[in-house]
């Protein structure tokens, strides 16, 4: 069979429709987005669907699951505490056809606010998982994933790291082979979460989790490679390549590909072929708190941190074994270049007039291109937690500032697809408490963080196909607000922002901003701006430096002047214009 190089996601995409899966649903989140969008490169066969959230994503493909087809979600891994609710209780009803979650987590946080280790979940919940340690693997777990989902009647948990993700790798082709065909039927006590239900469920999941725990012992997934008597190390996932990276032969290992449930056996009888015990993983000691709780004695946890991510060189490090050399990092060759809003953002706009108020009001941001703005120039907000929270921190906050007869006015801030993915539940709150709050969509007509996923507010959807799109207008209008408590600007047009600002400011009560324009890297957008940039005019600048406050990636100041040093990426959006007292700045290039 033909091999291919894939990435750890896009193996699991064809593993997935190796398996004969029919329904795949996702919310977009860094490592886990190109799961999806290698699934609807199979849409002849593969119902692909982009969900407001996790748990709107989950639910679909327990839907299709209860339904008789095979099925799957993918998240990140803050995403699985969204999903938490449908997990925790299809572990209990189990699967009509195969069902997997699949959780990419985020070790050392390149992209996400916390770095959790959902191998928890699977205890937690009562999940089976697996973990792949590349591509190969990713395909191979998923299809067998599936196969033990049926098997035993479990909802499996595939738990893939950044490395694992977009790492690439060899990956074998198979053919496409449909399981057995299964039928929608009324299953009152097994899909059916009522406590008189629940509680027989309960009973029946343990005792599956008992014959997986049993079949773990003889599966492939897991395997021994005896090298020596002296060290053996446990370990799982990307830990095994870092592990056999930095050991070599002179170990031995016990490669865990099953990671719930462990097979005790298994650990025991690996245990009496060695003398010592390390135990090497990413993130958390969760491999060593079931080494540990076999009463089997290991190096785990005081050696290697549960901070950061691994590598060959750090593992090294931590047990002492060889070249502890240091490896390439990129802050060893250049100075940090933290991510900045890209030329043209309609973002930076938006902060530029928020700060015009900045002593009127308490920001709240959220998670999106938008969180850029937290830093310098900006410090446009000073607290950020999770989505959807930048609608319903405030409702709180602003209760607190109430009491400490502190009059600055609570603002949030989101995007759209947030707003579609939680913050529209927190609009309704603060709506209907009559918060003294101003909530603001950054409504940049596309999922732009996570890489120009299509949302509800788009016209199309992933596999390609028109939809109809829903209005956030029409969304909040729903809520009752009044409409003249409803401002929609465009945030480069600074005139307009900063009158919608000063009107939320000045009054008391609810307020929605949109601002809204759409975010400049979309292709429509680069294609209408064509040959349109800002240019600046030498003789006329006086060096007063008001355009570089705008902080854009285009503008560079050298010699007492400033200039575009970047045409490129200068898409004319004229914001610098705006700073402009002198007219040194002009549009070339069209009319806009
Ligand atoms: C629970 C959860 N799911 C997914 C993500 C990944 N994520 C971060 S920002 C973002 C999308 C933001 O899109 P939008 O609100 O439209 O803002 P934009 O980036 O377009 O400005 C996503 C999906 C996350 N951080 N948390």
């Amino acid at each position: 069979m033909q091999k291919i190089i894939m990435s750890g996601d896009e193996a699991v995409a064809r593993g997935a429709w190796e398996a004969g899966v029919s329904v795949a649903a996702a919310y977009p989140g860094t490592p886990s987005t190109e799961i999806l969008e290698n699934m609807a490169l199979y849409k002849d066969d593969v119902y692909a669907t982009w969900a407001n959230n996790e748990k709107i994503a989950t639910e679909i493909a327990l839907g299709a699951s209860i339904g008789g087809l095979r099925a799957f979600a993918a998240m990140k891994h803050v995403g699985m505490n969204v999903a938490g609710d449908p997990i925790f209780s299809a572990a209990y009803t189990g699967v009509n056809g195969g069902m997997v979650i699949i959780s990419c987590d985020d070790p050392g946080c390149h992209s996400s606010q916390n770095e959790q280790d959902n191998r928890w979940y699977a205890p937690h919940a009562k999940l089976a998982m697996l973990e792949p340690s590349d591509s190969q693997e990713c395909k191979d777990f998923m299809k067998e994933a599936f196969r033990l989902s049926e098997e035993f009647d479990l909802l499996t948990l595939l738990r893939l790291t950044t490395r694992v993700c977009h790492s690439k790798s060899l990956v074998e082709q198979g053919e496409r082979v449909m399981p057995e065909e299964k039928k929608y039927k009324s299953e009152f006590t097994k899909f059916t979460m009522l406590p008189v239900n629940a509680r027989k469920r309960h009973v029946i999941v343990e005792e599956n989790l008992e014959k997986l725990k049993e079949y773990s012992y003889t599966s492939p997934l897991n395997r021994m490679e005896i090298n020596n008597s002296d060290i053996g190390v446990i370990t799982s996932g990307i830990s095994y390549m870092h592990a056999r990276e930095a050991f070599g032969d002179s170990v031995s290992y016990l490669k865990l590909g099953i990671t719930y449930p462990l097979s005790d056996k298994l650990i025991k009888d690996f245990a009496a072929k060695v003398k010592t015990l390390w135990i090497v993983e990413e993130g958390d000691g969760y491999l060593e708190a079931t080494v540990r709780g076999l009463g089997l004695e290991c190096v785990g946890k005081e050696k290697l941190s549960c901070q950061g991510e691994l590598d060959a060189a750090r593992v090294r490090a931590a047990f002492g074994v060889g070249e502890t050399t240091e490896t390439y990092t990129a802050e060893a060759q250049a100075p940090a270049r933290p991510p900045v809003l890209c030329a043209g953002c309609p973002h930076r706009g938006f902060y530029f007039a928020l700060n015009a108020f900045k002593d009127k009001l308490v920001a709240v941001g959220d998670i999106g291109c938008y969180s850029l703005g937290a830093s310098a120039p900006f410090f446009g907000f000073d607290i950020a937690i999770c989505m959807g929270s930048g609608f319903s921190i405030p409702i709180g906050l602003s209760k607190a500032l109430e009491k400490q007869n502190d009059s600055r006015k609570v603002f949030g801030l989101l995007g759209d697809s947030t707003f579609f993915h939680s913050g529209f539940n927190s609009l309704v709150d603060a709506v209907h408490s009559g918060a003294n709050v101003c909530l603001c969509v950054l409504d940049n007509s596309i999922t732009a963080m996570t890489g120009h996923q299509e949302n509800s507010g788009t016209q199309k959807n992933l596999m390609g196909y028109e939809v109809p799109p829903v209005s956030i207008l029409e969304m909040i209008y729903a809520t009752g607000i009044a409409k003249e408590r409803v401002i929609i600007a465009d945030p480069i047009d600074q005139e307009a922002m900063q009158a919608a600002i000063k009107t939320a400011v000045e009054n008391e009560g609810v307020y929605v901003i949109i601002s809204k324009r759409p975010c400049a890297l979309l292709k429509e957008v680069i294609k209408a701006n064509a040959g349109i940039r800002c240019e600046i005019d030498a003789d006329k600048c006086v060096g007063c430096k008001r355009c570089m406050k705008v902080a854009c990636p285009s503008l560079a100041f050298e010699n007492k002047k400033a200039w575009i040093a970047d045409p490129a990426n200068c898409n004319g959006c004229g914001l610098c214009m705006q700073m402009c007292k002198v007219g040194a700045i002009s549009r070339i290039g069209g009319a806009k």
